[in-house]
């Protein structure tokens, strides 16, 4: 192994906030890269999403969250406790807040939160949305709800103020060595991501509670020489009426999201990919304990 700088410094940051805040945005903003799939509903992400930022001097171990909620399903108590190992997990953490927002402050008890006092970094985020005039307001209102760090205004969508918050985040880090490999970004395999960009062209696609009613899982995830990787995946719906819409007039929509996720696997995996999907009932799979623990949650 090459020695590492003696001032290395590697550590963990959670990544956490309301629901649709951008939380994953800024994950694949930080990184550069598209790991994490980006909604306009919120409760798109239901699991951690794990990314590694990688610099000669320094690793930063990104956990992306559900956006905090109060559970009503068990679903989304499994969302919750993601993001509760999150913050266990971390060193540091990343609040990002919807500037463009109507409601503020927060209404989020950080104390119970973050009872060891980990610091606190609060990131403004959507300022592309907002005036000037109106970031200054809201830093100080925030400034006098909690005792952040730093606060950050940024467009993570922009990748506008990243590198401010790289620096800020990497002179609070732990001085220790690498946790992964240079050259490993995430410890999830790539089904995992399969997986979810179809998820991602179903929450693009559909309305209402087909996209919070679907889960998507890879049966089938076969590398073949000189012929695309085979990909059969199974979209789960709770219902039997939510089955016929996914799957549309003519197989239409099913198409349509297959083509979608396609590309973005491809695009992610470097590789061509023959991609089928089935429909597949799963009642009430959301609610139910033992069917969760069979989907990976
Ligand atoms: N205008 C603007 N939109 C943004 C910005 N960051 C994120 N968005 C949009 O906000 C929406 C939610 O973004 P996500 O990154 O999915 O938010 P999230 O916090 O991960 O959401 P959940 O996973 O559902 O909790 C998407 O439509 C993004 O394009 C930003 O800086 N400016
Ligand atoms: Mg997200």
């Amino acid at each position: 192994m090459e020695t590492l700088p003696e001032n290395y410094r590697s550590g963990y940051v959670a990544i956490i906030g309301f629901p649709n805040a951008g939380k994953s945005t800024l994950l694949n903003a930080l990184l550069n890269i598209k790991l994490s799939i980006i909604s306009k509903k919120p409760q798109t992400t239901r699991r951690r999403v794990l990314g590694i930022l990688n610099r000669d001097t320094y690793q930063i171990v990104f956990v992306d969250t559900p956006g905090i909620l109060r559970p009503r399903y068990t679903l989304q108590k499994k969302m919750m406790e993601y993001v509760r190992s999150a913050l266990n997990d971390a060193d540091l953490i990343l609040l990002i807040v919807d500037a463009a927002a109507k409601r503020h402050p927060i209404d989020l008890d950080l104390n119970q939160l973050n009872p060891s006092k980990k610091p606190v970094i609060l990131l403004l985020n959507k300022i592309d949305l907002i005036t000037k005039g109106d970031v200054l307001p809201l830093i100080e209102k925030y400034n006098d709800f909690y005792s952040f760090e730093t606060i950050i205004p940024i467009s993570a969508l922009q990748a506008d103020g990243i590198e401010r918050v790289e620096e800020e985040m990497v002179k609070r880090l732990p001085l220790g060595y690498p946790f992964y490999p240079p050259d490993v970004i995430t410890d999830h395999p790539e089904r995992f991501f399969v997986a979810e960009f179809i998820r991602e062209k179903i929450f693009e696609r559909f309305y209402q509670e087909i996209p919070y009613s679907t889960e998507v899982e890879i049966e089938i995830f076969e590398e073949r020489e000189k012929r695309p990787d085979y990909i059969l995946a199974t979209i789960y719906v709770e219902r039997k009426s939510q089955k016929g819409m996914l799957i549309g007039k003519g197989g239409e929509a099913i198409k349509a999201i297959g083509t979608a996720a396609r590309k973005e696997i491809e695009e992610f995996l470097g590789r061509r990919v023959f991609l089928e999907l089935r429909v597949k009932v799963n009642e009430d799979w959301r609610r139910s304990e033992v069917k969760l623990r069979r989907l990976g949650f």
